[in-house]
């Protein structure tokens, strides 16, 4: 086990508001901290910003501020950020804090002692945008070959740091460690870097072309370059050369980064550090990009995903949730809203949401609050003879499994998904003891049994997800009685942990669903909500508080109850029929052809045996519209017709009256 985790993610520029690139990483740090706290390791986790340099000056001269005022501005917009997303950091760096430019200056002191920095004269090309300078063939086409903007030919004295001559160590150093530069192929990219010269990297500016930066302690015409300052970040902020023992105590760190940083941090950092003699951190991983849409997030393009506005519309652990479910870790995702709207419904509201509505209501409805079930260790462990029941504590241990190989592997989108899966699976254990049944012929240990264990699976599930959903997943174990809401992973890996007689209370919906566009246009969203409140009576509508279940309504308790949302999610409409056929080889059933609106559709019915097909042409029958296609003997059906039986009897559902077809049936 690791003695202790010190991450980091990249400083920040402050030269521009931050986006949902920049929450990304914070958030990505934020859940691994908070996973590594759950395991009982001791944790520091690094957030801060960069504040020197020609971005900040620029943006800071366009604004017609200081470049001080402009950071000073920035830097609440990210803290307040990280504050909203429920950030955890345990520290927050400034690079024009006093204590960072003291350790910057420090290692320039000791560096420039030791020779490892000289100063020279320097005829190159400088990218202004990216703040480096590159030699004639580095450019691609003349241009920058990081960002393909123009550079320009500049000739000035400068200080070098001594860093080609680490090359061989440093593909040395990343061959034999394979932790060290990840993912792989990022690993590769560096290695195919580094087979060419490595040049000496110039670490200054001269003052009368940048004034914003820290002066170099040896020579006061000049200030640091930006990345050599801001690297240093990562351990100033531990205490360098000032608290040595409380920087042995975190160091070495894991760095995270998204791809654009590369060469900075597998580069030139893992040098500075070789020269100050100290270790590597203990891996560097790169993450991919987020794309909106297909494109790149760009101001110019004008689909800049502001993090704030996500998390305000739609809560901040659905957004915490979104981005590490969505992202395969070093692959670059696309944000869409769309996208962010389907997973939201269908993993949170439908399938967590779903769950906890119904172990909560039932509990309230069939044991007026109380868990029931086991007292004792002893007679949680018997519950699992029942093979149903194991087979659910498997799956529950498989995604405990799941999330720590996820995270070994840094591949949080598995960890997620392998949770959900187990939500899926207690959803189907409960619909398939079918506790409505069980209530009402009145077989209450059973019933007991799967209230239970449906319970136990919420605990699991929801400790799971508690890094990265912490608020909601705390308000959902509240609402199981539990009192210990920040869970350890110990905890997670038993089993029947929760004891009889626990207060469960209703907070209401714990996702509420979103209603798309297309649902609005088509009605259904003021009707659904306006039903839904009436019908839940007296629950609370926010995670907070929450009152104790006890109010059942009596229809409630005949059987498993669908809420209108459910309901709603089914589209029926009205169809008129223009064609209809005999399937050959079968004799239970017709083809249709139908109309909806527009739209012409073929279905197929097993209806052969009740009505000829000349019969049915002209009629107006209900179909529920939104079904999933499916073939019938090789036939393609795009949804099915209603029809009401009972024993051998089936008469169809058709119109009372004249209604266009296509009309929605509600
Ligand atoms: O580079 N998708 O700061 P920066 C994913 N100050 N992540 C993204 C992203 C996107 N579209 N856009 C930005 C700097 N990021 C330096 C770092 S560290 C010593 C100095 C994230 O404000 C990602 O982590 O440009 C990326 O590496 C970082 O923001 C760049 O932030």
């Amino acid at each position: 086990m690791k003695h202790h985790f010190y991450v980091t993610t990249p400083i920040y520029y402050v030269n521009d508001e931050p986006h949902i690139g920049h929450a990304y990483t914070t958030i990505l740090a934020d859940v691994l901290a908070r996973y590594s706290r759950m395991e009982g390791v001791r944790t520091f986790f690094l957030t801060g910003t960069d504040e020197h340099g020609q971005k900040v000056e620029r943006a800071a001269r366009a604004a017609g501020i200081t470049p001080q005022e402009q950071a000073d501005r920035t830097v609440v917009r990210f803290k307040a950020l990280w504050k909203k997303l429920e950030i955890t950091n345990d520290d927050f760096i400034r690079t024009t804090e006093e204590r960072h430019k003291q350790v910057v200056r420090l290692v320039l002191q000791e560096l420039y002692d030791r020779g490892e920095i000289y100063r020279a004269e320097y005829d190159g090309w400088y990218c202004t945008p990216c703040e480096r300078f590159f030699t004639e063939k580095d450019l691609v086409e003349d241009l920058c070959p990081e960002c393909h903007r123009p550079v320009e030919r500049i000739t000035e004295t400068n200080y070098f740091f001594r860093m080609g001559r680490y090359r061989d160590w440093l593909v040395e150093y990343i061959r034999e460690h394979p932790q060290f530069i990840q993912p792989d192929f990022r690993r590769n990219e560096t290695l195919g870097f580094l087979q060419q010269e490595l040049n000496d990297l110039c670490i200054s500016r001269p003052k009368r072309r940048l004034g914003w930066g820290i002066e170099l302690p040896f020579d006061s015409d000049f200030v640091t370059y930006v990345w050599f300052d801001a690297l240093v970040n990562y351990i100033s902020a531990i205490g360098y050369g000032v608290d040595e023992k409380r920087f042995r105590d975190w160091w070495p760190a894991v760095h995270l980064i998204g791809k654009d940083i590369l060469t900075t941090h597998t580069v030139y950092w893992p040098t500075m550090l070789r020269a100050l003699g100290l270790p590597m951190p203990r891996t560097i991983f790169a993450h991919g990009w987020w794309l909106v849409g297909r494109s790149k997030m760009s101001k110019s393009l004008g689909n800049v995903v502001n993090p704030m506005d996500m998390a305000e519309k739609y809560g901040v652990d659905a957004f915490r949730y979104f981005l590490m479910a969505e992202m395969a870790l070093g692959q670059d995702a696309e944000f869409t809203e769309e996208s962010f709207v389907r997973r939201y419904n269908t993993d949170l509201a439908n399938d967590f949401g779903n769950l906890l509505r119904r172990v909560v209501s039932m509990i309230g409805r069939y044991r007026d609050g109380a868990l029931p079930g086991p007292r004792n260790a002893d007679e949680a462990a018997k519950l699992l003879n029942d093979p149903d029941v194991e087979s659910l504590r498997a799956k529950l241990m498989l995604a405990v499994e799941g999330m720590e190989r996820g995270l070994q592997e840094m591949r949080l989108d598995r960890g997620v998904a392998g949770v959900l899966s187990a939500v899926r699976a207690t959803n189907r254990f409960v619909e398939h003891s079918r506790p409505w049944d069980l209530a009402r012929s009145q077989k209450h240990a059973e019933l007991d049994r799967v209230l239970y264990v449906a319970a136990e699976s919420l605990r699991v599930t929801s400790g799971l997800l508690s890094p990265v959903m912490p608020e909601k997943m705390a308000a959902l174990r509240r609402a199981l009685g539990m009192k210990a809401v920040d869970p350890k992973m110990q905890e997670l890996r038993s089993w029947g942990v929760l004891r009889a007689g626990m207060e469960v209370v209703d907070i209401g919906p714990l996702f509420p669903r979103v209603v798309t566009d297309d649902e609005k246009a088509d009605g259904t969203a003021s009707g659904r909500s306006g039903r839904s409140d009436r019908g839940r009576g007296k629950r609370k509508n926010s995670t907070s508080g929450g009152t104790k279940m006890e109010n059942a309504r009596e229809d409630e308790s005949r059987e498993e109850v669908v809420t209108y949302d459910d309901f709603s999610r089914i589209e029926l409409r009205t169809a008129k029929v223009v064609e209809a056929e005999r399937i050959e080889g079968t004799d239970k059933l017709l083809r249709l052809e139908v109309l909806m609106g527009e739209e012409r559709r073929q279905l197929v019915a097993g209806i052969a045996q009740h009505y000829e097909p000349d019969d049915l042409i002209g009629k107006t029958i209900v179909v529920v519209a939104n079904l999933k296609p499916a073939k019938i003997r090789g036939v393609e059906s795009r949804g099915m017709l209603l029809a009401a039986t009972r024993g051998e009897n089936l008469r169809l559902l058709t119109v009372d009256g004249e209604i266009a077809s296509g009309a929605q049936v509600r």
